[in-house]
């Protein structure tokens, strides 16, 4: 397949624009890239100088859940803080009812619902965390309902074991207990089972201490299991300066994350990921500390945190606005937010920027500026979508 009269967001340094390119598909990968006068003999296909991109990656989501939390929206608007409906056994827990009432056919169906909205805006990889199960089974149900999402639909999926999200209600006052469970039964199995490509947790007041976090990261480290940190998020614990020890892929929120902090990802060279969903539906007040972040050069990546409670956002160009609006990002941050600096969050080599060699995941955008893409809210300017080098939604031509 070759693609000729398009204007290339390669995303290697910045936007890598490429007006007048060529880009050769072939075997499910990028095979030459240029300008199209250059462009190998062949019939291609006239792409009327529209904008292509890497596809776009949504690095955290809490895609697959059971239930609905509209309620709990209602009660914040009230002014009902979230910590409080979660000590009150909403929240998390909620969630958790739900899930794990629910058939393995229910999560897939509903997830799939979910996972069609962000498709429909180009994504071609997807991560999606476990954490509303919080037993042995559950948890791996999700895992295992996650990763066949990728049976169902032209995507990329990566699953992530979050069993350090909350304290299952059936352990209160015996944490230890618990995170044993966690590190000397789920894991193991989760390991043996590949069913995660890595670890996080969420390390707050209302979740787990940097202790208990780290005590989880080292069980996680010696199965070989990447690890990544909800940190900062609505306080600062340190959460993420201890995952950036342990080399983390990424920590994620960090709205509160200090000068150490960012001092700390830039040593590991852990990415940032922000997540404005979250910060829009909670309307905190303390953006992440993005002018400390870009200047000590850590790579910043943006997601949707799609999940029932803090971020119901179905839209990877929506957390990409959001990112620009309330984080101060450029359109070319935001941009790098769901391509190059996402993959890297998610420890990918091979995606994230259009190149010789690379898995040719692509997006065809009805714009001719790739600063298009984070400037409007609740407009759809994709044409097409080219996964593993094959044509899967709207017309190239
Ligand atoms: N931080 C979040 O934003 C989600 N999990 C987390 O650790 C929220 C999950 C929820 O409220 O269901
Ligand atoms: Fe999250």
């Amino acid at each position: 397949m070759l693609l000729t009269n398009l204007t290339l967001a390669t995303m290697t340094g910045g936007y890598g624009l490429m007006p007048n390119a060529a880009v050769l598909v072939e075997d499910g990968l990028t095979r030459w890239v240029g300008p199209a006068a250059d462009a190998p003999k062949g019939k291609a296909i006239d792409c009327g100088g529209r904008l292509l991109t890497p596809g776009l990656i949504d690095c955290h989501t809490h895609l697959v859940y059971g239930g609905n939390r509209a309620n709990e929206f209602e009660l914040r608007l009230t002014g009902v803080p979230y910590a409080e409906i979660a000590k009150a056994g909403g929240g998390i827990m909620a969630t958790v009812r739900a899930t794990r009432s629910s058939s393995d056919e229910e999560l897939a169906e509903s997830a799939l619902k979910r996972l069609d909205s962000l498709l429909a805006e180009g994504v071609t990889t997807i991560e999606i965390k476990s954490g509303y199960g919080l037993d042995h089974d559950t948890e791996l149900r999700m895992l295992k309902v996650a990763k066949a999402l990728e049976k169902e639909r032209p995507v990329s999926v990566t699953t992530t074991y979050l069993g350090a999200h909350a304290l299952p209600p059936e352990f209160k006052e015996k944490r230890e207990e618990y995170l044993n469970i966690v590190k000397n039964r789920v894991l193991p199995e989760v390991s043996r089972l590949k069913a995660a490509d890595a670890v996080d947790a969420f390390c707050e007041g209302i979740a787990f201490s940097v202790e208990e976090v780290e005590s989880v990261f080292e069980v996680a480290k010696k199965l070989g299991l990447p690890v990544k940190l909800h940190a900062e998020q609505l306080s600062n614990l340190g959460g993420s300066a201890m995952a950036a020890r342990h080399g983390a892929l990424s920590a994620d929120h960090i709205e509160y994350l200090d000068e150490a902090g960012v001092e700390a990802l830039a040593a590991a060279g852990t990415v940032a990921v922000l997540l404005p969903g979250a910060f829009y539906y909670l309307r905190e007040k303390q953006a992440p500390p993005v002018e400390a972040l870009r200047k000590a050069g850590v790579p910043m990546a943006v997601a949707t945190d799609l999940n029932p409670g803090t971020s119901p956002i179905h839209s990877v160009l929506t957390a990409m606005n959001m990112a620009c609006v309330l984080f101060g990002l450029t359109p070319e941050e935001a941009l790098l937010g769901v391509t190059a600096n996402a993959a890297r969050a998610l420890g990918f080599k091979d995606r994230g920027r259009i190149a010789p060699g690379l898995r040719a995941d692509l997006a065809l955008w009805d714009v001719p500026r790739p600063g298009d893409l984070a400037y409007p809210l609740g407009f759809n300017p994709l044409a097409a979508v080219i996964q593993n080098g094959r044509l899967v939604r709207g017309d190239l031509a």
